[in-house]
């Protein structure tokens, strides 16, 4: 048992709406005809309630609806749609502490950063509330006399958004909140690890949306495996965008199917994200960022830090101290505030880890501590593990997603910025340094490659403001802050004739 009650726990879920068996599809109805699948905890191996799958006909019948409710919706102010968003927000503050406790029961995370990852909802739903009056397009000047140029961007369809497990609800809310303000209807097919946050979710925002006097369809949901529902969606031409996180194998899969029916994808996939820690850098900053960036949500981000390229002349103080805050890590019930790390989320990712420390060592590296299993309570806990790298170790260029950290030595910066970007993944990279030439050469056209490089900050735990996501098979996609809701938009040019009479554009010349 985790340090919650049995009791305790029946009222997190009661106080979410969810049932022992919850239907998995929603499109301003409910819906499930397909087999209930339980939600199995990581924390105890215990059953958490069960879901009802969609089916392909059941799917017919969501997408018809979210599509129906996407012609509504279109026209429904900007400003006030961002107003139903707001209310999303605040609803997601009253449910905060609830809703982060069912993260942590259903994918383990511990709970303070399951608070930090409801946050990260609340604070996107603030940031498209303001975008909702800020939907910009530009005019430009026209070479012909007494005409107009201009941009405007209208809402685009239904977005279908595919989310993994490790932020089984922020992922949503990055794509929702920004879709909505936009325009866009989202179904939303959430992994099948964690089917009973985006039940809940959904349940608040259907209130949201019906209490404004909105079709409750616009947020919908369909629980189902990848390889059926989520293959259906990505062919299907209803759906106008699909955003997919996941792996690099999986987006490859929906990127050519969308792409073959030329529907607008964006991919965030897999990282392999590291940091280098410099000679000059200042080290208790260089040990906590790198220490929360490996071990955070037992190194289930994609922006967790796999991989620490560390100048030669201080890597072995780092190493040992690194070392130091290994051993003292205190894993077990996410839930308990004294646990700074929580397990993984089911065996085959445990039997994942394993397989690449093997392969770590077939290989020829060192492993100097940690990735053991642990038995507690029957559920997936591992201890973390730092792996002293060679040059060139080829596991240390896939992305594990565990807490094993491939530490490696450098003695140039161009070597280490060289090492670095020597991986096929491009998401998150950081420098630790004090040394201003350093960090921007870091920054440079010359530096990381990544889709986003820190300083003196490590490469997990991204505020929403920025346009977050990475480059190469990470999959080129962005979304969250700046502009990235102008992917979910589609962008039209207006040229407007006051003249007169027509005259051709590049001077051409119409003799009739
Ligand atoms: C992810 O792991 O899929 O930057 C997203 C971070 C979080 C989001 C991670 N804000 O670590």
């Amino acid at each position: 048992m985790h340090t919650m009650t049995e009791e305790s726990t029946r009222s997190v879920l009661r106080d979410l709406g969810i049932e022992d068996r919850n239907p998995g599809g929603f499109a301003g109805e409910w819906i499930g005809s397909g087999r209930a699948v339980p939600v199995i905890s990581p924390l105890d191996g215990e059953p958490l309630a069960s879901v009802a799958q969609v089916t392909g006909e059941d799917l017919e019948i969501l997408l018809d609806r979210c599509r129906r409710a996407f012609l509504g919706w279109r026209q429904v102010p900007a400003p006030k749609r961002g107003e139903a968003v707001r209310s999303l927000g605040e609803e997601l503050r009253a449910h905060k502490e609830n809703l982060a406790r069912l993260v942590s029961l259903e994918m383990g995370k511990t709970l303070r950063e399951s608070l930090g990852e409801v946050q990260e909802m609340i604070d996107v739903c603030d940031f498209a509330v303001g975008l909702s009056r800020q939907l910009y397009g530009l005019t430009m000047p026209s070479e012909r006399a007494q005409h107009r140029i201009q941009e405007q961007w209208h809402p685009l369809g239904v977005v279908g958004v595919i989310t993994a497990f490790n932020f089984p609800v922020a992922v949503w809310s990055w794509n929702a909140a920004l879709a909505l303000v936009c325009g866009d209807t989202v179904l939303w097919k959430p992994s099948s690890k964690t089917p009973l946050t985006a039940v809940a979710v959904t349940r608040i925002a259907r209130r949201v949306l019906e209490r404004h006097g909105h079709d409750p369809a616009v947020c919908s949901l369909a629980v189902g495996k990848g390889s059926e529902i989520g293959d259906l969606i990505n062919a299907d031409p209803r759906v106008a965008l699909v955003s997919y996180t996941g792996s690099v194998p999986g987006g490859r899969h929906v990127g050519r199917m969308v792409q073959e029916r030329f529907g607008r994808l964006i991919l965030e996939l897999g990282g392999n994200n590291a940091v280098i820690v410099s000679d000059k850098s200042d080290l208790d900053i260089a040990l906590r960022s790198v220490y929360f960036g490996a071990i955070g949500t037992s190194g289930q981000r994609c922006t967790s830090t796999r991989r620490v390229i560390v100048h030669e002349s201080v890597y072995d103080e780092f190493t040992a101290r690194l070392g130091a805050l290994y051993a003292r890590t205190s894993i077990g019930d996410p839930l308990d505030d004294a646990n700074l790390m929580g397990p993984l989320v089911d065996r085959k990712a445990v039997a994942t880890m394993i397989e690449a420390i093997e392969a770590a060592k077939a290989q020829g590296a060192r492993v100097l501590m940690g990735g053991e299993t642990l038995r507690l309570r029957g559920g997936c806990y591992v201890t973390p593990c730092l792996v002293e790298a060679p040059a060139g170790l080829p596991i240390a260029r896939e992305e594990t997603f565990a807490p094993v950290l491939y530490l490696m030595k450098y003695r140039t910066l161009e070597e280490a910025i060289a090492v670095q970007n020597a991986v096929p993944q491009g998401l998150s990279s950081a420098i630790i340094t004090n040394d201003l030439r350093e960090s921007e050469r870091f920054l440079s056209a010359a530096g990381s490659d990544c889709g986003i490089a820190n300083v003196n900050t490590g490469t997990s735990g991204a505020e929403i403001g920025g346009a977050f996501g990475g480059e190469k098979e990470t999959g080129g996609g962005r979304e969250s802050g700046s502009d990235a809701w102008k992917a979910y938009m589609r962008r039209q040019t207006n040229v407007l004739n006051f003249s007169g009479r027509i005259e051709l554009a590049q001077g051409i010349r119409l003799d009739v």
